[in-house]
């Protein structure tokens, strides 16, 4: 098959060249994956809030939050059951934007992500301040899709994939680390793909 020679020979070029992460391969779609049912969305209804250890607690409709600074960004995305992305085209509000309208207070070190229908997932405070973090609602040249977490997803580039919660609808600024969703069932409280930091030990 051509198209796998394609994927192998490109996949080759970015395991050397030190981008494909041990134990991961390439895949030129984009899978869709996810626990439970893609939600609905309801622009009226819709809103993220922001709470917890921070100066200024916060709630957005989501008419304001599309009025917040925009940047695009291009990442890999790496899915812990193995397939990797590359160069997705993310576009949406940085995470920074936020933390700096809700003031995080100095004890908050970690936030947990939360989005429809429970799912969570934690994430030191540091690693979300990364320029290139941001809550996105396009997948350039398109909308984000809703099966790939439209209205709005967060992106944490440099971590597995299941920190990049899709449907995001708020955060809470913590001081210690919680286990969110995937992490209670033993995935790695940090997650970093170039370590394989796939499980706890
Ligand atoms: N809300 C929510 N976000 C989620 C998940 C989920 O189950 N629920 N799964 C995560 C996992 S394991 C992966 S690999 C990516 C997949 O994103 P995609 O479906 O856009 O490829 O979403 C992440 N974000
Ligand atoms: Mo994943």
């Amino acid at each position: 098959m051509i198209f796998d020679d394609k994927r192998k020979k490109l996949q080759d070029e970015l395991r050397q060249s030190g981008r494909l992460p041990a134990g991961q391969s390439l895949t030129l779609k984009w899978p869709v994956l996810h626990v439970g049912t893609v939600p609905s969305f309801d622009p009226k209804q819709w809103d993220f809030k922001v709470c917890g250890l921070v100066e200024n607690p916060l709630c957005f409709k989501w008419h304001e939050f599309q009025k917040l600074p925009r940047k695009r960004i291009n990442a890999d995305f790496h899915c812990v059951t193995s397939w990797s992305k590359f160069d997705n085209e993310w576009e949406g509000v940085p995470f920074s934007v936020i933390a700096e309208k809700a003031q995080p207070k100095p004890e908050a070190r970690f936030v947990m992500v939360l989005a429809e229908n429970n799912y969570t997932t934690n994430l030191p405070l540091e690693d979300l301040m990364a320029s290139d973090v941001i809550f996105a609602d396009r997948h350039a040249p398109e909308p984000l899709d809703a099966t790939h977490g439209a209205p709005l997803r967060l992106v944490v580039p440099h971590l597995y994939a299941w920190k990049s919660a899709k449907w995001v609808r708020g955060l809470n600024f913590i001081a210690e680390d919680e286990p969110g969703y995937w992490e209670q069932f033993g995935y790695h409280m940090y997650g970093d793909p170039f370590r394989e930091q796939r499980f706890q030990s």
